[in-house]
C-alpha cells in the first residue's frame, strides 16, 4: 500500500480528525469540551526543544580539537569533565595554546591532555554517589524466591542499588561550568561510561526499584522527569545539556502507572498527570507525520523520532564527524546529523531499522528521520490507554474520551501502516521508499505488548501460529531473542545482541495474549534469559562481585553482547531491573538451565 506524506500542519487537525471519523455517539456538551481541551493543550504546550549551544561541551574549536585529536579512546569522557574556570577564560587559554603551538602545526596529544587537566576536573568530578534513604538487606519479595542460586542472585542484584545510586553535585563550581543538569532528587544510573540518568533505561530501573520497596528513590526519579518536563516541554536522552536536542522513548506514563499500582498514591498521580498530557503534546506537535492511503484517501497520523541536529553529537563528536566526511553538500550533512540523532532518540543506536534498505548495514546511509517505527507507536498507544484510564479515575471524562478516540485512532493508523496480515508482524514503514521493512526486528512483535489483540481482529490461535512462525528466533537461540537476524559490526541494535529492554517487551508480548503455547514459550524464554544472566553474574562473581552487562550473546550463555561505538559496559541499571521484575513475577518458576 503506498502512502502519500504531507507534513502535520496543526495539532487541531487531530481533534478534527477524531470528531469527524471517530467519535460518533458524542453529545454537542462533549464534542465543544474536546475541542476545548484541545485548544487549552495548543496554548498550553511548553516551548520548542531547547538544544544546547554551550560555547566548551556543545560548539567551538577546543570541543572539535579534543575530540578529533582523540585525547580519550572514547567521545563522552571530555564532555563529561567539569571546568575549573569559566568558558571565556578556558577558551582564552586554548587561543594561547595554539598560538604557541602554531609553528608545530597545533597542539600534540600531549599538550592538549595537559592543558585539559589544568582546565577541567575528571570526567564525572560533579556526580556523587549516594546511599538511597530506602534500600534496606531484605525487601520482602526475597522471601519468595526458594531456589538458593535464584536467592543469592537476586540478593546481589537488590544490593547493587547501592552501588549505582547518585546525585550530581556542583557546589564548588562556578556557573555553567559542567555539562549535568542538575536535578532534586537522586537517581539510578546505568552503570560504567553512563555516569547520569538517561530516560528510557529509568522505566526498568524504577521497576527493579519498584521491587526492592524503594518507592522514595522510584518517586524521586519520577519528580525529577516531571521538572524537566516543566523546564524543557519534553525529557532529554539523559541528564547531559548535550542531550537537550533529542528525548528517548517516552515511557514516563507507563513509569508513573508502575508507580501508582505499587503505592496507590493517588495524590501523586493528581499533582502529575499535567505534566503527563504536556509530554504527550510534546510528542503530537514534534514527533508526528501525516500519511494519506492512496486507494481509500484516508490519512492518519503517526509518530516518529525526528530530531533536528546540524552537528556531530558532541559525545560521539569523533564518530559522527568522521561518518559524515564523504556527504559533500550541508544538506547532505544535515539530513545524516539528524537522523544520527534520531537513532539515537530511539534508543536503538543504531540499527539496520533505520537505514536504506538497499545498503542496510551502512551507517552513512541512515534516514531515521524517514522511517515510521512499530515500536515507538507502541509505547504511544499503551500511553493513551493508561492516559485515559487516568482521567476516568480522577473524573475527568472529556481527557478521557480524549485519549481513548486517540488510541482508537492510533489503531487504525498502526493496522494500516503496519500490519502484515500474512505474517500477522508489524514492520516498520519507510517514507522514502515507501515500503515495511520485511526483515525480522523484535520490535516487529510489541504491539502484542501494548495489549493490540484486544481491540484488533485477531485470535488466540492467529497468535500462536504468529509465535510458531517465529521459532527459529523465539526458540533457537540459547541465550535470548536475537535484535535482528543482520550482523554488521557498527550497529550494536542487530544481530545476536540480547538487549534487556527488548528481551522484557518480547516476555511481556508473549505473556501478555495468555494461550496456553504462548505461556509455555514465554516460560521457556525467561527460563533461557535468567540464566544467561545468571551465569554470566556467577562465573564473575569472585573476580568482579558479579557482573550484570548491558547486552548479552544469543549465541552463548553467560557471554555480553558487543559491537557499536563503545565497549561493553557493566553495571547495568536495566539489567538489574528486568531481571528483579521477572524474578518477583515469575521468581517460583523459573528452571535455571546449566551454565
Ligand atoms: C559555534 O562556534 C562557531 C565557531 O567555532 C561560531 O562561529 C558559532 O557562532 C557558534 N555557534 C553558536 C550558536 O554559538
Ligand atoms: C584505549 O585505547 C588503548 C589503545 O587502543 C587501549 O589499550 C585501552 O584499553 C583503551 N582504553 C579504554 C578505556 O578503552
Ligand atoms: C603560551 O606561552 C607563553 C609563553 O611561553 C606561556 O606563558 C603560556 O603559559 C602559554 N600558554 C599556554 C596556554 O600554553
Ligand atoms: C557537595 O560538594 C561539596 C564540596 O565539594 C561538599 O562540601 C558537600 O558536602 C557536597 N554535598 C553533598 C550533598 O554531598
Ligand atoms: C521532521 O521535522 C522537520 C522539522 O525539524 C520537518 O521539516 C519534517 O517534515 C519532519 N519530518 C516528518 C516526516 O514529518
Ligand atoms: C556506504 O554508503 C556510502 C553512501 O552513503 C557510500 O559512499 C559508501 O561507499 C558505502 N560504504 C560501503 C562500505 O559500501
Ligand atoms: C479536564 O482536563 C482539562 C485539561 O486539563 C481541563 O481543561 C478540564 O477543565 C477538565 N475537566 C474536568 C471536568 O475536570
Ligand atoms: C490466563 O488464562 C487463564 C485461563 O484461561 C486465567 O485463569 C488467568 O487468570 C489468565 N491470566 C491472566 C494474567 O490474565
Ligand atoms: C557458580 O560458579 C562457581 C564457581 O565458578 C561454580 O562452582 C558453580 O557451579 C556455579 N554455579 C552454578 C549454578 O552454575
Ligand atoms: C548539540 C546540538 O546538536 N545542538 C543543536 C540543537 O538544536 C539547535 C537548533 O536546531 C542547534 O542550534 C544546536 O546546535
Amino acid at each position: 500500500m503506498d502512502f502519500l506524506i504531507k507534513k502535520i500542519q496543526t495539532i487541531l487537525f487531530i481533534g478534527i480528525c477524531i470528531i469527524s471519523f471517530f467519535i460518533v455517539n458524542l453529545t454537542t456538551a462533549e464534542t465543544s469540551e474536546i475541542k476545548n481541551v484541545n485548544l487549552q493543550l495548543i496554548l498550553g504546550e511548553a516551548g520548542g526543544t531547547g538544544g544546547c549551544q554551550h560555547p566548551i561541551y556543545c560548539n567551538g574549536t577546543l570541543l572539535k580539537t579534543i575530540q578529533l585529536v582523540q585525547v580519550f579512546n572514547d567521545s563522552k569522557t571530555f564532555v563529561d569533565m567539569p571546568m575549573r574556570s569559566s568558558a571565556e577564560f578556558i577558551n582564552e587559554q586554548f587561543n594561547q595554546l595554539l598560538l604557541n603551538t602554531s609553528n608545530n602545526g597545533g597542539p600534540n596529544k600531549e599538550e592538549l591532555a595537559a592543558f585539559l587537566s589544568e582546565n577541567f576536573y575528571p570526567a564525572g568530578y560533579e556526580v556523587e554517589p549516594v546511599t538511597p534513604v530506602d534500600w534496606v538487606p531484605n525487601p520482602s519479595f526475597l522471601d519468595e524466591i526458594t531456589d538458593p542460586n535464584l536467592n543469592d542472585f537476586a540478593r546481589s542484584i537488590h544490593g547493587k542499588w547501592l552501588e549505582l545510586t547518585r546525585i550530581f553535585n556542583t557546589s564548588g563550581l562556578c556557573d555553567g561550568c559542567y555539562s549535568s543538569i542538575p536535578v532534586n532528587n537522586p537517581f539510578v544510573i546505568a552503570g560504567s561510561r553512563f555516569r547520569e540518568f538517561y530516560y528510557w533505561d529509568s522505566y526498568w530501573i524504577i521497576q527493579g526499584l519498584l521491587v526492592s520497596d524503594m518507592t522514595t528513590t522510584a518517586k524521586g526519579m519520577l519528580k525529577n522527569f516531571a521538572d524537566m518536563i516543566s523546564e524543557f516541554g519534553f525529557i532529554p536522552n539523559g541528564g547531559r545539556i548535550y542531550y537537550l536536542n533529542r528525548s528517548q522513548p517516552p515511557l514516563f506514563t507507563q513509569m508513573v502507572n508502575n508507580y501508582i499500582d505499587a503505592t496507590g498514591d493517588m495524590e501523586f498521580l493528581q499533582e502529575i498527570l499535567p505534566i503527563l498530557d504536556q509530554e504527550y503534546q510534546w510528542w503530537m506537535t514534534h514527533r508526528t507525520s501525516e500519511l494519506t492511503n492512496e486507494i481509500s484517501g484516508e490519512t492518519v497520523i503517526l509518530n516518529l523520532y525526528n530530531a533536528s541536529n546540524h552537528s556531530p553529537r558532541p559525545e560521539s563528536y569523533y564518530e559522527d564527524y568522521t561518518d559524515a566526511l564523504g556527504f559533500s553538500s550541508d544538506q547532505e550533512k544535515d539530513y545524516f546529523y539528524s537522523s544520527i540523532a534520531s537513532g539515537a532518540e530511539s534508543g536503538w543506536d543504531f540499527s539496520s531499522r533505520w537505514m536504506s534498505p538497499s545498503d542496510n548495514t551502512n551507517l552513512t546511509t541512515i534516514q531515521t528521520i524517514d522511517v515510521i517505527p512499530v515500536d515507538l507507536n507502541s509505547i504511544l498507544y499503551l500511553n493513551e490507554k493508561i492516559l485515559s484510564q487516568f482521567h476516568r479515575s480522577l473524573g475527568n471524562n472529556s481527557m478521557a474520551i480524549f485519549y481513548q478516540s486517540a488510541s482508537d485512532n492510533r489503531v487504525n493508523a498502526m493496522q494500516q501502516v503496519f500490519f502484515n496480515e500474512n505474517t500477522f508482524q508489524w514492520n516498520d514503514y519507510n517514507l522514502k521508499t515507501n515500503t515495511n521493512n520485511q526483515n525480522w526486528y523484535t520490535s516487529n512483535i510489541l504491539p502484542l505488548f501494548a495489549d493490540i489483540q484486544s481491540s484488533i481482529d485477531i485470535d488466540n490461535q492467529e497468535i500462536d501460529l504468529l509465535f510458531k512462525s517465529l521459532a527459529n528466533v523465539l526458540m533457537g537461540y540459547t541465550g535470548g531473542v536475537p535484535t535482528s537476524l543482520i550482523s554488521a559490526q557498527s550497529l550494536q541494535w542487530d544481530g545476536v545482541n540480547v538487549w534487556p529492554p527488548l528481551q522484557y517487551w518480547v516476555i511481556e508480548s508473549i505473556m501478555t495474549p495468555n494461550t496456553t503455547f504462548s505461556n509455555l514459550l514465554g516460560k521457556n524464554l525467561i527460563d533461557r534469559w535468567i540464566t544467561t544472566n545468571f551465569c554470566g553474574w556467577n562465573s564473575t562473581l569472585e573476580s568482579q562481585g558479579g557482573m550484570m552487562f548491558e547486552k548479552y550473546n544469543a549465541n552463548f550463555i553467560g557471554v555480553p553482547g558487543g559491537g557499536g561505538e563503545y565497549v561493553v559496559q557493566n553495571g547495568f541499571g536495566w539489567t538489574n531491573g528486568v531481571d528483579l521484575y521477572l524474578l518477583k513475577k515469575y521468581g517460583k518458576s523459573i528452571t535455571l538451565n546449566n551454565c
